[in-house]
């Protein structure tokens, strides 16, 4: 670790002198920097801020200082784990011009994919719980802390206007493009549905990492990565998990013949989600959970390609495709999701008129 930023960090949060920090990078996130900083028994997580992705910070405080103030009245089971103040009382610390927030380290295990149907349950429970447990926080006084972060329309419309810049792409880029321009029916459904649905405190990043489970697996310990917290629609944090736990692949994985949707697992999705939101919802926000899971895997595969075509600036990449892999990736995935809305379907209404 870099001394002069080791003796700020010392300089800005109360570690005691000995033993030494120790320093390890950790997780997964495509944003943030994310580090593990241990000293004797105990842990912390030390983010390096994405300021260029992130560029309003005091709106995250402003909604996490909401979030907070009606915790204080309002009991959850989970944990939403808040930065540190530094000894400036402030969350975030500008050391050498680069920002750092520090977290107490939520003992627990995250997974990248779940290992049973179960696990999908209780993810998707935590998640509804949330927004059930929010639903007094007024979500028309939270801020964007990225303006437009999940307008499928304007995502739809960056990727058409980008690539009308582009010229020389190989015949598979064409292809995949072509099918992302086509999906204009399913924006447009998009924004029909926006119209009635009430905004609502969303968390918009329900990726099964941004969960701590307990250690042996059976229980949700915390919620984490608060930063997209803001208003938006049910859809987007149960469409969210339908793309990241149904799938039988992780949104980086390049083996396209065995990318595809399980069925039974966004049935549990969806079992888990309803048991939190069922006494929130009107009708018109329950059949939104319906297709949330392709608008979604929509607005994340226009996200990936628009990178991929703009030279990877937003996203970390481990190789230079691999945004377009990514964007590949979930073509195949929403593909998967479409040749099964019938039997989704069927399962949605099992599930949403029985209860
Ligand atoms: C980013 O930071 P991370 O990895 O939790 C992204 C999400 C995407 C996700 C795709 C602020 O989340 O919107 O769903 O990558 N967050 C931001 O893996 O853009
Ligand atoms: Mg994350």
């Amino acid at each position: 670790m870099n001394p002069t930023l080791l003796s700020a960090l010392c300089d800005a949060y109360p570690f005691s002198q000995n033993p030494t920090l120790e320093f390890a990078p950790f997780g997964e996130g495509l944003i943030h920097q994310t580090y593990l900083i241990t000293q004797g028994k105990q842990k912390w997580i030390l983010q390096g801020f994405n300021q260029s992705v992130f560029n309003f910070p005091e709106r995250i405080d402003h909604n996490l200082a909401m979030l907070y103030q009606f915790a204080k009245n309002h009991s959850l089971p989970f944990q939403l784990p808040l930065p540190i103040k530094n000894k400036w009382s402030s969350g975030l610390s500008e050391i050498n011009g680069h920002h750092y927030r520090l977290f107490d380290f939520v003992q627990g295990k995250t997974l990248q994919q779940i290992e049973n149907p179960r696990q999908a349950y209780l993810a998707a429970m935590a998640y509804g719980e949330f927004a059930n447990w929010a639903k007094d926080i007024d979500a028309k006084q939270m801020q964007e802390t990225i303006p437009n972060f999940h307008r499928l329309d304007l995502r739809f419309e960056k990727l058409a206007q980008v690539a009308q810049t582009k010229s020389g792409l190989t015949s598979e880029e064409r292809e995949i493009l072509d099918f992302y321009l086509n999906q204009k029916p399913l924006v447009d459904w998009y924004l029909d549905q926006i119209h009635d649905l009430p905004l609502r405190v969303t968390h918009n990043d329900t990726k099964i990492n941004n969960l701590i489970f307990s250690e042996d697996l059976t229980k949700v310990e915390a919620i984490i990565d608060l930063d997209t917290l803001m208003g938006g629609y049910l859809m987007y944090d149960f469409g969210d998990l339908v793309r990241t736990v149904a799938c039988s692949l992780p949104e980086t994985s390049t083996n396209w013949e065995n990318i595809r949707l399980h069925a039974n697992l966004f049935e549990e999705l969806l079992k888990g989600y309803w048991q939190g939101v069922q006494s929130i919802t009107n009708s018109k926000e329950a059949e939104s959970l319906l297709l949330g899971g392709e608008i979604m895997t929509l607005i994340m595969g226009l996200r990936f390609f628009t990178d991929h075509l703009q030279g990877n600036i937003y996203y970390k990449v481990t190789y230079p495709e691999q945004n377009f892999h990514r964007a590949k990736n979930q073509m195949i995935f929403l593909q998967s999701q479409q040749s099964q809305r019938e039997l989704l379907k069927m399962r949605w209404t099992n599930i949403t008129s029985t209860t």
